[in-house]
């Protein structure tokens, strides 16, 4: 792994409705993430936030794409931000917001990859459009639109589109899918281990199945983790919480198998929301879970 990272917030709450996401960076700094990397001896620079207008200032809302404008703005500088990173020969690790993020990140990282693996850790699929959307809600689109599908100003992000294939794209922890997003996933062939196939099959066997999957043709994985993926229990600081998630535990193994792997190239956290939280507990699972990733071990 990369022993160079750079910590990039952005306090980003414009994809969703609930207020109090916009301090998941702040929420996973207090938890230490900086520090928690460094014991491990990687070399750690935090470049601060980049800047979110706030939701009391606009609100536009066309085509069931609510904030558009701003979530398109606030992505296309992520994208640039994230690109800087990868060029300078960093790890990009993100710290959220929202997961409408992952269309700038994802944006920025795969300019510098021929092929850019993804593994999306989430309970929901980010994989609606205006059109198929119930809430009109960008962090529920953000898969769609890095795989080019979607609203020309969201999947232009970048400059250019698209940023992922879905043959590259692995699915994790997902319980609640939309009609339009079930649709989707036949139609594009999606790998999705929903917590249907990680009951089944246990942790171990998914991570692998996935590790083998991401790695097929692919220069560079990214790995997005939606912290909601996690079961409420263990993360009830999100927004959108669905009953019956994963462990504690099986998310830890997830991370233990990817470092062991060595195949991630950039990260990133979303969807904390200290409001919804109990004494900062689902931002340092967060941390918990960064640790793991880079390699932290129990003995
Ligand atoms: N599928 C629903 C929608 O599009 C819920 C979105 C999920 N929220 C997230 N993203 N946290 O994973 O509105
Ligand atoms: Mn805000
Ligand atoms: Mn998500
Ligand atoms: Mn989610």
């Amino acid at each position: 792994m990369n022993r160079k990272v750079s910590i990039l917030g952005v306090p980003m709450d414009l994809g969703q409705g609930r207020r109090g996401v916009d301090m998941g960076p702040s929420a996973m700094r207090y938890a230490n993430a900086k520090e928690r990397l460094e014991k491990l001896g990687f070399e750690v620079k935090d470049l601060g936030d980049i800047p979110v207008p706030s939701i009391e200032e606009r609100t536009s809302n066309e085509l069931n794409l609510k904030c558009l404008d701003e979530v398109v703005e606030v992505n296309q500088v992520l994208a640039d931000r994230v690109s800087e990173i990868v060029a300078g020969g960093s790890f990009p690790l993100i710290l959220g917001g929202d997961h409408s993020i992952a269309i700038g990140t994802i944006a920025g990282v795969a300019r510098h990859y021929k092929r850019l693996g993804v593994i999306w850790f989430d309970a929901h699929g980010d994989l609606n459009t205006g059109e198929t959307s119930p809430s009109g809600n960008i962090h529920g689109m953000s898969l769609a639109v890095s795989l080019g599908i979607g609203h020309e100003r969201l999947t232009g992000i970048g400059g250019y589109a698209p940023k992922i294939k879905p043959e590259n794209v692995v699915i994790i922890g997902v319980r609640e899918l939309d009609e339009g997003e079930k649709h989707l996933i036949r139609e594009i062939g999606l790998k999705v281990y929903t917590m249907h196939e990680v009951n089944r099959l246990g942790m171990t066997k998914v991570m692998e199945e996935a590790i083998s999957h991401v790695t097929q043709g692919t220069d560079g994985v990214h790995l997005s983790l939606d912290l909601d993926g996690l079961d409420p229990h263990d993360a009830p600081g999100v927004g959108t919480p669905v009953i019956g998630g994963l462990t504690y535990r099986e998310s830890h193994l997830a991370m233990e198998m990817l470092a062991e792997a060595d195949i991630i190239t950039s990260a990133e956290f979303v969807e904390v929301n200290p409001i919804l939280d109990h004494s900062n507990k689902t931002a340092k699972v967060a941390v918990a879970l960064m640790g793991s990733l880079f390699g932290e071990k129990l003995l």
